[in-house]
């Protein structure tokens, strides 16, 4: 007879109870009484935590990576960040994916496609670019950058420096599904350019569309939103008001529908000013956050996280967070609230000091 699952003999010291649950260890079963308390908890109770890495310890490693292998044998060289509450998942949250990816001047990372739908942030470097649907999208810092599920996708660096970046994946929920499927692109390396560059965006993302334009799947078809465009809109915003708890803070759309990007993630930037002391608040949606400019402290579920540019960090799901500045900042970041949201179960709650 096999021995009851530890969990379940905790319940209880009674010996007819223990037998039973051996039987029903047997038979692949478990008395609910036993975990619903686990199961069903009154509020989230991540495993993942607060954390913060740091990019300048980051960039040094990933830098240290690039001289022993390289974009082509590593298919993407990417330093996993990995949630100190549950390494070896390849998980920043429960639900997320996230990596730094470097690619040195005249390197070539091989098109491929896959299920799990990507973001990028970029983090430094000129020349660098991202093929999606047969346009190369030119890669600035500050830019954001999607590749939705399935669509081929390739990266090149033109340039001079290296080309260094945060990638987002949803990973974690498309294996939840177990609704995983990747392949290379058929002929070569990189995939046949069919449209100039800024093609998409002006397009889709010009404030018009296309006439007789219909949506085709629920991602954007643009796939590329520069930074010269964040910091115009923050640029004008400035001379209104700040949210007590969120600063400036907008969400990156689909341009076709107001939507999210992606149906699975979604992604902001936030201008907080010079001394802001922000309200703490809380949402369901564990979030990444990537600095992009100025530096602060955070305060996650009573953890102090001080950042400067290029660092990323992570909330947890429910854990009050509030942002302190001493000069000017500019914070992106992304989580699963899309996918949240159409399930019906995204909450969130600011509270009082
Ligand atoms: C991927 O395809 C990329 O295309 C980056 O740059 C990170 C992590 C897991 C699975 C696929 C990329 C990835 C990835």
């Amino acid at each position: 007879m096999q021995t009851p699952d530890i969990q379940l003999a905790r319940d209880t010291d009674d010996p007819k109870r223990l037998a039973l649950y051996g039987r029903l260890n047997e038979q692949h079963s478990a008395p609910l009484w036993a975990v619903m308390a686990q199961l069903v908890t009154p509020e989230p109770r991540p495993r993942s935590v607060a954390h913060k890495w740091d990019y300048p310890v980051m960039r040094k490693l990933l830098l240290e990576a690039g001289e022993l292998i390289t974009a082509k044998e590593a298919e993407r060289r990417v330093l996993v960040l990995e949630n100190p509450g549950i390494r070896g998942m390849s998980q920043i949250t429960q639900s997320l994916y996230a990596g730094l990816q470097l690619i040195l001047p005249g390197e070539v990372a091989p098109s491929h496609r896959h299920a799990a739908a990507a973001l990028r942030l970029i983090i430094e470097g000129q020349g660098g670019y991202t093929a999606v649907s047969g346009e190369r999208i030119p890669m600035s810092a500050g830019d954001f950058i999607v590749t939705p599920s399935w669509t081929f996708h390739d990266h090149g660096n033109l340039g001079e420096d290296p080309v260094i970046w945060l990638d987002g994946l949803d990973v974690p929920i498309v294996n939840l599904f177990d609704a995983s499927f990747a392949e290379a692109y058929p002929s070569g390396e990189t995939q046949q350019v069919e449209r100039s560059a800024g093609d998409a965006l002006a397009r889709y993302g010009s404030n018009m569309l296309p006439i007789g334009y219909v949506p085709e799947g629920s991602s954007s078809p643009v796939f590329h939103y520069p930074y010269s465009r964040v910091k115009e809109a923050f640029r004008q915003l400035a001379r209104g008001g700040v949210d007590d708890c969120h600063g400036i803070k907008l969400q990156y759309t689909n341009p076709t529908t107001g939507g999210y990007p992606m149906p699975t993630m979604g992604a902001f930037i936030q201008q907080l000013p010079a001394r802001f002391n922000g309200r703490p608040y809380r949402c369901t949606d564990a979030t990444v956050y990537c600095v992009r400019e100025g530096q602060g402290v955070s305060t996650i579920s009573g953890e102090r996280i001080e950042w400067n540019v290029g660092d990323v960090f992570v909330a947890p799901s429910w854990s009050v967070t509030s942002h302190r500045t001493t000069e000017h900042a500019v914070l992106f970041s992304f989580s699963d609230r899309p996918a949240q949201k159409a399930l019906g179960l995204w909450r969130e709650q600011r509270l009082d000091d």
